[in-house]
């Protein structure tokens, strides 16, 4: 039941959807501007991904240097990272110390989950409601809520039949689980799976991993942070900021290639590749040459040499084979990195198990049962298989106008944005870092700071001519989308059924979500329509009817 303090509607500026990296960088940007903000969060603590993603060996694909905010030098001075590339506990760590640093807890709500958002022209405000009936009403919503916070068990018959626990990556409990003594299965390989496998055979009597896809993983390298690199980076951190805004990944340091793979001898290139692959970590890998993603004879050469490298590591050859990735070239779905993830397979209580040719039926009482019969005993089990990615979030709630259209029905061919930023005939509502825009193909924070930061640049641009209603064309949204489109199909990355694709939701859309044009790309276009006063949105004030 509502308590007496849900009775009376809440009324803000600005209502967030999310207290993860972009929720949090979000109230500070906007308090900034005098404006009265507040995030409602589902989980009962701030962090989104690094919140609830708790699985054995969780860690960031990016380095700690980068993985970072930006917004405040003293920040990025004082912040001292443990390792190379950060674990779970540490960015959650950091996430929270950023929470207490800046005072943003004070408007963040937890335990709370948002069910409807509806745009009341009249009015000109969003009237949000929560799952403890709560009201908000808003002049601007945004939605930081995510791109991978949709957790997806897929839809296995049997599975409240089995008598051990079962586990999905982005659902882990708190406490942790101790599967010592256990045959446990895991299902799926990708980031998750990688990561989570090389820790829990370390811990269980028998690992069993069912894969459907192999995918393309590469040695983090990970280590202890080295102090002269460190003490080297920060002293560069804002020429290092600003560099990254150059880059298409958003990430500085990285030497822009200039040849193609196939200008070289194969000798030469591998060569290249090995280097990358003793450097570690996936954008110099995919770096090395301009045409990895764009040329698949190119590309083929450095698939190539990581499939070489698995058959080298991996010695039961049919293993190796069936772990060699042969259906997607190499970086189109997302690049895996890991710390002993192919060795692992070297133990003799792992075991790996092809679900393409004999996929999984179902779930029983003591395992799981493949088409062919097969049966595997099981005492836990461990699903990473994903989540319902970039649209998920925004479409489990319920996203509306008053004059009946409906976000759900908008995006069911696929998601339509224009810049990734807004959606047309859904008025002052922000987006950060969703579908058509190059997020999830960047250094993630970096993008949502550009995002709010064009965010806030909007709103106080409205307030500044006495505006108080943005929204995009219908025409520029179409075109926005049919670039996003465009680009994606010159590239390799449509050969790949990945979750950027939607290919992994059955029946969801199948329709390259991201902007693979680079955030530098974007970064300019985005700056280029706020100085060319908002090109491709409507401004406009509405006048309030007086009741
Ligand atoms: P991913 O990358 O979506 O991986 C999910 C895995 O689960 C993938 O190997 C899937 O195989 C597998 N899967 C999904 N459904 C099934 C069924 N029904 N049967 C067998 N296997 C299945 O999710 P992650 O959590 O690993 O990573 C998400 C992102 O987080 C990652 O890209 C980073 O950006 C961080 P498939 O490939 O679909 O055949």
């Amino acid at each position: 039941m509502p308590d007496a303090s849900h009775s009376v509607a809440r009324q803000l500026d600005v209502v967030m959807v999310g207290a993860g990296l972009a929720g949090l960088y979000a109230i500070h940007r906007l308090r900034g501007l005098g404006l009265k903000v507040r995030a409602y969060e589902a989980g009962s603590g701030v962090g989104g991904t690094w919140f609830w993603n708790r699985y054995p060996g969780a860690r960031c694909d990016v380095e700690s240097l980068e993985y970072s905010y930006s917004f405040s030098e003293e920040l990025q001075q004082e912040w001292k990272w443990p390792e190379r590339y950060g674990t779970q506990p540490e960015i959650l760590k950091y996430i929270n110390h950023v929470a207490d640093r800046f005072d943003l807890r004070r408007d963040v709500q937890l335990n709370t989950r948002i069910k409807s958002a509806v745009f009341e022209w009249t009015a000109n405000e969003w009237v949000v409601k929560t799952d403890t009936g709560e009201e908000i009403h808003a002049r601007y919503c945004v939605m930081a809520a995510g791109n991978l916070s949709t957790p997806r068990v897929p839809d296995f018959k049997g599975i409240h039949d089995f008598k051990g626990k079962w586990y999905h990556s982005g659902l882990w409990p708190h406490e942790g689980v101790d599967f010592t003594g256990l045959r446990v299965g895991v299902v799926g390989t990708g980031s998750s799976g990688v990561q989570m496998i090389p820790i829990i055979a370390r811990q269980a009597r028998q690992l069993t991993v069912f894969q459907r896809t192999a995918n393309f993983s590469l040695p983090a390298r990970n280590g202890p942070m080295e102090e002269e690199r460190e003490r080297k980076h920060k002293a560069e951190y804002p020429e290092r900021r600003a560099a990254a805004m150059d880059t298409p990944f958003a990430i500085a340091g990285y030497p822009k290639p200039t040849r193609s793979a196939l200008d070289l001898s194969e000798a030469e290139r591998n060569e290249a590749y090995e280097s990358k692959w003793q450097e570690g970590g996936s954008i110099s890998y995919l770096y090395a040459y301009t045409d990895l993603l764009v040329n698949k004879a190119s590309n083929d050469t450095a698939s190539e040499f990581v499939r070489n490298k698995i058959r080298s590591m991996v010695k039961d050859q049919r293993t190796a084979e069936l772990l060699a990735p042969k259906d997607h070239p190499i970086g189109t779905k997302r690049l895996c990195l890991d710390t002993n993830y192919y060795e692992t397979y070297n133990r003799p209580n792992v075991s790996l198990v092809d679900v393409r040719s004999d996929p999984i039926q179902g779930i029983t009482a003591t395992g799981l049962r493949l088409a062919s019969g097969a049966e595997h005993t099981l005492d836990a089990l461990v699903f990473a298989t994903g989540f319902d990615a970039m649209t998920g979030a925004l479409k489990e709630i319920d996203v509306r106008t008053t004059d009946g259209a409906a976000l759900r029905e908008h995006w069911e061919g696929g998601p339509l944005t224009y810049l990734g930023l807004m959606v047309s005939g859904f008025p002052n509502m922000f987006v950060i870092t969703g579908p058509g825009s190059p997020g999830v193909k960047t250094q993630m924070i970096a993008s949502i700071e550009q995002h709010v930061d064009w965010i806030a640049g909007a709103i106080d641009h409205l307030g500044r001519h006495q505006l108080d209603r943005i929204e995009p064309t219908p025409k520029a949204e179409i075109e926005w989308v049919h670039h996003v489109n465009q680009v994606a199909d010159s590239t390799l990355y449509p050969l790949a059924n990945s979750w950027y694709m939607g290919a992994n939701i059955p029946g969801k859309p199948r329709v390259f979500m991201p902007y693979v044009g680079g955030f530098d790309r974007y970064k300019k276009r985005c700056d280029e329509v706020a100085a060319k006063n908002y090109e491709g949105f409507t401004l406009s004030r509405h006048e309030t009817v007086a009741a």
